[in-house]
């Protein structure tokens, strides 16, 4: 594991290679490209990248190395500020055996011959270039032993949320830079309770209120410079840590969500351990803000603490 480890370092360092005829022809027998959210799929650096082979695998290919490896995998070219061309990949894995959002960012040489790998996020939070190459490792030995034509999509575990739009940039799970709440309840020794919680992916976690009572009107805040479209949210409401601490504390009944532009929906949620609720709107919302307040709750057997474990939210 050192030795590939360390003989990916090398590799981040150069260039990777373009495609070759050779896996060309390889991808194009499987047609079946099951990542139909890849709207940008055209784009011919996203095609570059994904056809686009590391030197320690010249029959392997990025694209499908990932979208084997990957849960919910999606693809996007930009332009950076710098005028630099990058390609985006974004996908599920587990990291240490917690689940996570993977984001991958590849860097197109100036003369658009070739690119390198230049930035990896678990959930937002950037990886150094050890981590980098660890996963690149991974992701390519997994595919090497993986059954032939079976995927992570089709075997159903990951959750795909690109279906529910069809446009022209493909549609998953976003992030929002910030996050705060009206109160957090005070850390224990046990553990803490701040807004950040129901970013991290862990339904161990959780955001509680810190109002005296049940946190009717306390409100957890997500916002970005930027513009987002919302589709849907989906909330694992209540404590996660275990069913007993569920029961204790105080689930969300009935919650607010207001975005930047003043519309504002109300939404009742089911008491179901485990479960989460999706909240898919209507139409989606341009919003650079979503604010969630609680409006109603299912009382906890033991605390007046409100809790939510996990906040998501599907858009572009
Ligand atoms: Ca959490
Ligand atoms: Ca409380």
């Amino acid at each position: 594991m050192r030795k590939v480890a360390l003989i990916f370092i090398a590799m981040g360092m150069l260039l990777f290679g373009g495609c070759s005829d050779i896996t060309a022809d390889h991808i194009k027998k499987e047609a079946n490209d099951k990542t139909e959210n890849v709207a940008d799929k055209d784009n011919e650096y996203v095609a570059m990248v994904k056809n686009g082979n590391p030197v320690d695998y010249p029959d392997k290919t990025f694209g499908n190395c990932f979208e084997n490896f990957f849960g919910s995998p999606t693809w996007k070219h930009f332009e950076s500020d710098e005028e630099v061309n990058v390609v985006e990949f974004t996908g599920e894995c587990t990291y240490q055996e917690v689940p996570v959002k993977a984001r991958i960012q590849f860097i197109i040489a100036a003369d658009g011959g070739s690119f390198e790998v230049g930035y990896l996020s678990f959930n937002e939070v950037p990886q150094d270039m050890l981590t980098t190459t660890a996963l690149l490792s991974t992701a390519f030995d997994s595919y090497t032993s993986a059954p032939q034509g079976e995927t992570n999509s089709e075997k159903g575990e990951a959750h795909n949320a690109s279906q529910i739009n069809e446009t022209d940039e493909p549609v998953g799970y976003i992030s929002f830079n910030n996050v705060k709440a009206s109160s957090e309840l005070a850390e224990s020794k046990q553990a803490d309770y701040i807004a950040q919680n129901t970013r991290d992916s862990v339904k161990e976690t959780a955001w509680v209120e810190g109002r005296s009572g049940n946190g009717i009107g306390e409100w957890i805040l997500f916002a970005d410079n930027s513009q987002k479209e919302i589709s849907a949210i989906e909330i694992l409401s209540g404590y996660h840590k275990n069913k007993d601490l569920y029961l204790k504390n105080n689930r969300v009944k009935k919650i607010g969500i207001e975005f930047s532009d003043g519309s504002y929906i109300e939404s009742a949620l089911e008491d179901s351990f485990g479960m989460s609720n999706t909240i898919t709107l209507e139409q989606p919302v341009k919003t650079s803000s979503v604010k969630l307040t609680i409006l109603d709750v299912y009382g906890g057997t033991k605390y007046q603490d409100t809790c939510i474990s996990e906040i998501d939210f599907i858009g572009r």
